[in-house]
């Protein structure tokens, strides 16, 4: 049995997300989770929110909350739309939690001890209008690197380049919108990520087996320009973990916080120590996912991601486990993923365009949606969602070919030999042709999931779920009963059991409808089909089932022009 540390990216704290961050990070891990469970494997499946620096401040502002209370309501309602899609974390944890500030506090102890932390007396920007320092997202302006007219202080969203606010052109306050900005002196600690570089570089040619999205990001902050940075890792805020070295006081940074992209990863430390102490269990319990030392060499740890997530992650937070110096469990594979554009434009959270999490779910259920996305996730390159596309997707894949195969094979089923797996007849050569199809698809379908090959993974199943319906229209139990109800009856003992086969093998992409499709074939043998003619037997003569609801229904040319114009516009 092999063991998974799985994590998504930890989304902000700032609002409800938009589906392009779901499909960007928390959803194909979902994937990798289910698939890993079902396969029997160990996992542990982590994701928190992301609650600190300039994101959280705004948007707590902007709600006029204090921000830690702004911070826990927003928690619970991410946590609860989260359960909506079904995200099957074992753990939803906070970047706020005393943990993480206990783990961030001890990694930058350990980092000075190491030599790898230097304090440097810097002029930042101050707002004379504001009467403050104005760090990352409190400044915005034009980017150095590709003109971007709106580059945030950290980071430009268009280039994905780290950036200081020092750097941009044209700044102004994020705040007040004031342009009366003066450099004042102010004391930060820097992560002396130069000094690593080699041993980052080796690491990440060793990774040739990772995304090319992934490596290519990595080089290039590596090796392009001036290559890997120092980066600060203070900031003049209060809200966020407090500047200390372990559990002693930082001489001169006292009322300083550590930078927010310090702390967010560390959380997947962190979160793991949340799971272990919300359920009664006890260090070793995390730290065998965790420490090399304590058990950690044989978890293979897979990361999901949006691209602009990248260099934290192959970069700054494997400085910051290496640097440590202790056995820390280092990323095995990191799925970056592109953007999800929105009818012909970007979702953007800050203006409220696309569909949000709440409001996908207030039209339709879950698996819908994650149906969509998943077999349209942004991978080799960004993806773009349109109201036709998914209203085709869903009628199509959903609901003429799983769907309609279910309803068909159940009802047929019910009148002619009743709601129970019929007796009689064997298989012949057209049931040995389908078992060999789908002993190859199978096993193809199992590689791309294994290799988080999403959308792969989703054509194949989609052809899975394609080779009943072509078996049944060629079988015609229909046709076939009038001349021998005995070949009808196999024939249709073959189909039900296709029902529970289908059930198991899609239930990571779509789970509520699986669990449906099992309960309505009363049984809860969820076994992975490792030998397809076995796994056709499982359901045995007489065994009893129900015809179930219509398992997916279509979208009406009505509704998805109501929902197009409905959000055309921006969320208010
Ligand atoms: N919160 C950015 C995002 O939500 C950031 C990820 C942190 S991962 C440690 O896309
Ligand atoms: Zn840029």
């Amino acid at each position: 049995m092999a063991r998974h540390l799985i994590t998504s990216a930890i989304p902000y704290i700032n609002g409800i997300k938009h589906l392009g961050n779901l499909v960007g990070s928390q959803l194909p891990a979902d994937l990798y989770a289910r698939f890993q469970r079902a396969r029997g494997n160990e996992v542990l499946f982590l994701c928190a929110t992301d609650e600190h620096g300039t994101p959280a401040e705004l948007a707590a502002a902007k709600a006029g909350k204090p921000v830690d209370e702004y911070c826990a309501e927003m928690w619970a309602v991410q946590d609860e739309i989260a359960k909506g899609f079904r995200m099957s974390f074992d753990h939803f944890g906070r970047s706020s939690s005393q943990q993480n500030r206990d783990f961030t506090q001890h990694f930058a102890g350990r980092l000075a001890d190491e030599g790898l932390i230097e304090e440097v007396t810097e002029q930042q920007i101050y707002s004379n209008t504001d009467g403050r320092f104005l760090p990352d997202r409190y400044i915005e302006g034009t980017c150095p690197n590709c003109g971007f007219e709106s580059a945030r202080g950290d980071q430009c969203d268009n280039c994905t380049k780290q950036l200081d606010p020092v750097d941009l052109i044209n700044p102004y306050s994020t705040i007040s919108g004031s342009t009366d900005l003066e450099m004042r002196e102010t004391k930060h600690l820097y992560l002396r990520q130069s000094q690593m570089k080699d041993q980052l570089s080796e690491w990440i040619e060793s990774k040739n087996d990772w995304p090319v999205l992934t490596t290519s990001i990595a080089k290039k902050w590596l090796h392009d320009g001036d290559g890997l940075q120092d980066r600060g890792i203070t900031r003049d805020l209060s809200w966020g973990v407090p500047v200390k070295r372990g559990t002693e006081d930082w001489p001169g940074m006292a009322g300083k916080v550590f930078y927010v992209w310090f702390d967010a990863p560390i959380e997947y430390i962190a979160c793991a120590k949340e799971w272990a102490d919300a359920n009664g269990k006890s260090d070793a319990d995390w730290q065998r996912w965790w420490r090399t030392d304590m058990g950690a060499e044989d978890v293979r740890y897979t990361q999901f991601m949006g691209k602009d997530n990248i260099p934290f992650h192959t970069l700054s937070f494997p400085v910051t486990i290496l640097g440590s110096g202790e056995p820390w469990k280092l990323v095995d594979y990191i799925k970056g993923l592109n953007y999800l554009n929105y009818d012909g434009g970007q979702f953007s959270t800050s203006r409220g365009r696309g569909v949000f999490m709440d409001q996908a779910l207030a039209i339709l259920p879950s698996d819908y949606w994650r149906w969509w996305l998943l077999s349209h996730v942004p991978e080799s390159s960004d993806s773009e969602f349109t109201w036709e596309n998914f209203q085709a997707s869903v009628n199509k894949d959903l609901a003429d070919v799983l769907g309609n195969f279910v309803s068909r094979v159940t009802k047929f089923c019910r009148s002619k030999f009743g709601e129970v797996v019929p007796e009689g007849g064997k298989w012949g050569e057209q049931e040995e042709a389908l078992i060999a199809e789908l002993t190859t698809r199978v096993r193809a379908y199992e590689g791309h999931m294994d290799a988080m090959e999403v959308r792969k993974s989703a054509s194949e199943l989609r052809a899975i779920w394609v080779a009943g319906n072509e078996y049944l229209q060629t079988a015609a139990p229909w046709v076939t009963f009038k001349e021998d109800p005995e070949k009808a009856a196999a024939q249709i003992r073959l189909a039900l059991n296709l029902i529970r086969l289908y059930a198991v093998l899609s239930a990571p992409f779509i789970p509520d409808a699986a669990e449906d499709l099992m309960k309505a074939m009363h049984t809860e043998d969820a076994e992975w089909p490792d030998d397809i003619s076995a796994a056709l037997g499982s359901l045995a003569v007489g065994d009893a089932f129900t015809v179930p609801d219509v398992t997916f229904r279509k979208i009406t040319d009505d509704e998805r022009e109501e929902w197009q114009a409905r959000f055309a516009g921006t969320r208010d």
